[in-house]
């Protein structure tokens, strides 16, 4: 919950709030999907390095519960545009 003190609402006629949250398949959230967020979900597929939770949750983009190759193969296909940024078929 966000709580705002001390605003004199006679001031106010409207307010917008815009959460930006990480991206989906943004492993090493640097704020972009690359191909070197695929290349990490590799590496952690085959535990050559280990992911936190956070990391497993955002490198997860087909959200099978699981990181396995096709989440790598997903997100080179959203870099290279046959997919949207919600992984999806355009
Ligand atoms: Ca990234
Ligand atoms: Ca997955």
């Amino acid at each position: 919950m966000l709580t705002l003190f001390n605003i004199d609402t006679a001031d106010v006629d409207g307010v917008s709030i815009k959460l930006e949250g990480r991206k989906l398949g943004d492993a090493n959230n640097d704020g972009s999907i690359t191909t070197a967020d695929a290349f990490l979900i590799v590496k952690a597929r085959f535990n050559q390095i280990s992911f936190t939770e956070n990391q497993r949750f955002y490198a997860d983009v087909n959200n099978d519960g699981s990181l396995t190759t096709a989440d790598a193969f997903l997100l080179v296909k959203q870099r290279f545009g046959q997919v949207d940024h919600y992984y999806q078929p355009k």
